[in-house]
């Protein structure tokens, strides 16, 4: 079959290959507004039309601490007590996606922080409307990343795993 043959007959695709060189990851929060508007969906596929690699994904009603914790840098802001009441306010999904400059491009994805100030076409630029209800949540360093999906995610939860779509996204 056409699909044996891209995929190379016999090869493992579940086998656990760790990271790719050059890439890194990043941590993504679908916000409640985001889930209960039903845009998980559409997030994801924007994530995986990119060619970017799906490495973990939960669905969790975050505690008060970990929200707290998750903002620590914005905790003198006066919208951080609002901030965390609203990420409180329902599930979010947390996700890790892997690649090239995923950080960067990911941001870009995003939009900015304020909605207005989003171009069409980001997730933000398409979707909200007000800064207090910008649906998704992405980080803008690998440091500040990885520190995130240690603080949301457990080892384990990462999943490593080949691409077969490698050799078509990558020259
Ligand atoms: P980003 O989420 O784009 O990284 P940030 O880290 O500066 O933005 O702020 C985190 C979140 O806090 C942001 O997504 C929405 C909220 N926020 C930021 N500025 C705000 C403001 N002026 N009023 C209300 N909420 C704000
Ligand atoms: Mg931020």
């Amino acid at each position: 079959m056409l699909v044996h043959l891209f995929m190379g007959v016999g090869e493992d695709y579940s086998v656990c290959t760790g990271t790719m060189a050059n890439s890194e990851r990043t941590f993504i929060v679908i916000k409640p507004d985001g889930l209960q508007r039903s845009l998980v969906g559409e997030i994801i596929k924007r994530f995986e039309q990119k060619g970017f690699r799906f490495i973990a994904m939960k669905l969790i009603q975050a505690s008060e601490d970990l929200l707290k914790e998750h903002y620590i840098d914005l905790k003198d802001r006066p919208f951080f007590a609002g901030l965390v009441k609203y990420m409180q306010s329902g599930p979010v999904v947390v996700m890790v996606w892997e690649d090239l400059n995923v950080v960067k491009t990911g941001r870009v994805m995003l939009g900015e922080t304020n909605p207005p100030d989003s171009k069409l076409g980001t997730i933000r630029g398409d979707f909200c409307i007000q800064v207090g209800r910008n649906i998704i949540h992405g980080k803008d360093s690998v440091e500040s990343a990885e520190k995130e999906i240690g603080l949301w995610l457990q080892p384990e939860e990462l999943v490593y795993y080949k691409s077969c779509a490698q050799s078509w996204i990558y020259e």
